[in-house]
């Protein structure tokens, strides 16, 4: 037996260890659950860890949640790659200093985004029909992602081809099973983006990248707590993604932050031959951090398109989210800015009765899917146009239509359409009337507005989709305890108790930049994503505290 004294001076030297260890000179490691691009360079650039321990530890967070415990299935390959990626770039930190504020911080990216096959990852928008296919060459925000310095860490679960097939679950694909959410068991992530959402909600990664046609970034950033950029069509570039339509496809950051975000846009925006939409853009990238003011919203007038996008009726949304809307209004007033309500779209009913975006997008998926088909340099499958596409998912009814989730709808009204005829453009037409002269720019300049205010889910996103323009959006609040859990699809329920939801500033083409400004200054006042994390089984444990010098 030990001396009393003895005793009783372990026990103090121990809580001495203790103490020193937790509360010692050095800043603690950032928690991986939250941590920013800024707190993560921070730690990176005075050595209390690296990229390559960064890496370690995001790969066994995904092992910990993907396919075990609550098994969201948010992530479809990890880079074979990333860690040998990691390496270089702390060496080169070491050596130059860092490229960028992306340099050596691991990036998520949809499966629909293209990498170069020989680092290892699939192209595959979720589909069997593309995997191992050989694409040209890196997507152009691949490059640019590059360039900055950033690790590809893998590729996330989606809706299956950005959700263009039929009427199918949100969240699921054939090569990644049905994603779910980390707020409420088998919850909808929403899609089409939605491993991204999940991923980025819990932090399997850093940041991730979305892409929406309509609704794709922005309704997964809303129910997956973030801060989402769905930019002005033409500011980032669609070469090398899996396309929908070049009218409204677009590629954008889904943060844990409107910082993160802006940092993110900062480095993928840009002009890019391979995408010559991209070319109508400003001549200069602003720095979209430069946006991130508090007191963006004073003086300014926000509009409230009221009719139609805030009739559950016609929105399809629980009235829970109108309660949190009116309180977030207050807060828009709060920071000084006027809200003009009503501010009602003079084409409201369009969006629930026109059939124009079908149209054009039905059209626009045969034409670009053929096209990316045709510029693959190899694709095991055989598959090379949407007509095989549609014959091969029939064939492989087992990996490709599992009960539950059979329907090629949209391939098949895709398939039927002829080509960019006169029809086409008529509903393109239409469709900048509805979007534009009776849509966004005529509240913008009949209320002499700043931009409009919304829900993110319901029909929102579509006000913007049908012309290209932005939206951001960011944390609003959660389904109260005693929502009417509703069914999304065979295996996920939506609403449910706790799900996240956003709020969604919309203005006119290449007003990015403002947008950042409203959003961050709403998301700095309420703090609302801090309020509530995932369900205990959805949070991953491990820390670079068990990765570090491993
Ligand atoms: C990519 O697909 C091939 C099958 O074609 C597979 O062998 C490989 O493991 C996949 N890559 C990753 C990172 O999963
Ligand atoms: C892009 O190029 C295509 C043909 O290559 C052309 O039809 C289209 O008008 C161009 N778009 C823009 C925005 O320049
Ligand atoms: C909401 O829409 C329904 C269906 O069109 C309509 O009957 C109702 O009057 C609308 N409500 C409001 C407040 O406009
Ligand atoms: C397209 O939109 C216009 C309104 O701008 C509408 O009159 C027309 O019926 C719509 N066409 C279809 C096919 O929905
Ligand atoms: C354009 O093609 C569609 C099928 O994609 C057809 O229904 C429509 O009638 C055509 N329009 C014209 C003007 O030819
Ligand atoms: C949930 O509770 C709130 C506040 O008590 C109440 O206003 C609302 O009607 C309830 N909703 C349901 C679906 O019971
Ligand atoms: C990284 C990872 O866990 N990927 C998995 C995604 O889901 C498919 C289908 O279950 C698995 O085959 C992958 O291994």
């Amino acid at each position: 037996m030990l001396p009393r004294w003895l005793a009783l001076a372990l026990v103090l030297f121990c809580a001495h260890l203790v103490h020193s260890f937790s509360f010692g000179t050095a800043p603690p490691l950032p928690d991986l659950y939250e941590a920013s691009i800024a707190d993560l360079q921070a730690g990176l650039d005075a050595g209390q860890f690296t990229s390559v321990d960064l890496v370690k530890a995001y790969f066994a967070r995904i092992e910990e949640v993907n396919l075990n415990g609550p098994a969201l299935r948010a992530v479809l390959e990890m880079n074979p790659s990333a860690l040998a990626e990691a390496a270089k770039l702390d060496q080169e930190r070491k050596i130059t200093g860092k490229r960028s504020a992306l340099h050596g911080i691991p990036v998520l990216l949809k499966d629909n985004i293209a990498t170069v096959a020989s680092e290892g990852l699939n192209t595959t928008a979720g589909s069997f029909a593309l995997l191992g296919s050989i694409v040209p060459e890196d997507a152009g925000v691949v490059k640019r992602l590059r360039a900055a310095g950033a690790i590809i860490l893998g590729k996330a679960n989606l809706s299956e081809w950005a959700h263009f097939r039929g009427n199918i679950a949100s969240g699921w694909s054939g090569r990644g099973g049905q994603s779910t959410n980390a707020y409420f068991p088998n919850a909808d992530p929403c899609g089409s983006s939605s491993g991204s959402g999940i991923a980025a909600s819990i932090g399997l990664a850093a940041v991730t990248l979305g892409s929406e046609t309509d609704g794709s970034i922005t309704c997964p950033t809303s129910n997956n707590n973030l801060a989402g950029i769905k930019p002005t069509v033409g500011l980032t570039s669609r070469a090398g993604v899996v396309p929908i339509s070049d009218r409204q496809d677009t590629v954008g950051p889904m943060t844990r932050s409107v910082t993160d975000a802006a940092i993110v846009l900062s480095i993928i925006a840009g002009k890019d031959p391979n995408d010559n939409f991209t070319l109508a853009q400003p001549p200069i990238v602003p720095d979209f951090t430069k946006a991130l003011n508090k007191n963006a919203l004073r003086g300014k007038r926000i509009g409230v398109p009221r009719r139609v996008f805030l009739n559950d009726s016609l929105s399809g949304n629980d009235p829970s989210l109108g309660v949190a809307f009116e309180e977030a209004l207050n807060t828009i007033r709060a920071l000084g800015a006027t809200v003009v309500d009503p501010a009602d779209l003079p084409s409201a009913e369009d969006f629930v009765t026109s059939n124009n975006e079908t149209i054009v997008l039905n059209t626009d998926f045969k034409v670009q899917l053929n096209a990316y088909f045709a510029a693959l340099l190899k694709n095991p499958s055989g598959v090379r146009t949407l007509a095989d596409l549609i014959k091969f998912d029939d064939a492989n009814a087992a990996l490709e239509e599992p009960t539950g989730f059979e329907d090629q709808s949209q391939f098949i009204e895709s398939e039927a359409t002829t080509g960019r005829n006169a029809s086409y453009f008529a509903a393109l037409a239409a469709d900048h009337d509805i979007g534009s002269t009776r849509g966004v720019d005529f509240v913008l300049k009949t209320f002499n507005l700043d931009a409009l205010v919304l829900p993110a889910p319901g029909l929102t996103s579509s006000i913007a989709a049908v012309v290209g323009y932005p939206i951001v959006t960011v944390p609003m609040g959660f389904y109260p305890a005693n929502v009417t859990i509703g069914s999304a699809g065979p295996e996920t329920v939506y609403p449910a108790p706790g799900v996240p939801f956003g709020l969604s500033f919309i203005s006119t083409a290449f007003t990015d930049f403002e947008l950042i400004g409203f959003a961050f200054a709403y998301e700095q006042k309420t703090q609302t994503r801090l309020a509530r994390k995932a369900f205990p089984a959805a949070i991953p444990k491990t820390q670079l505290v068990d990765v570090i010098g491993k």
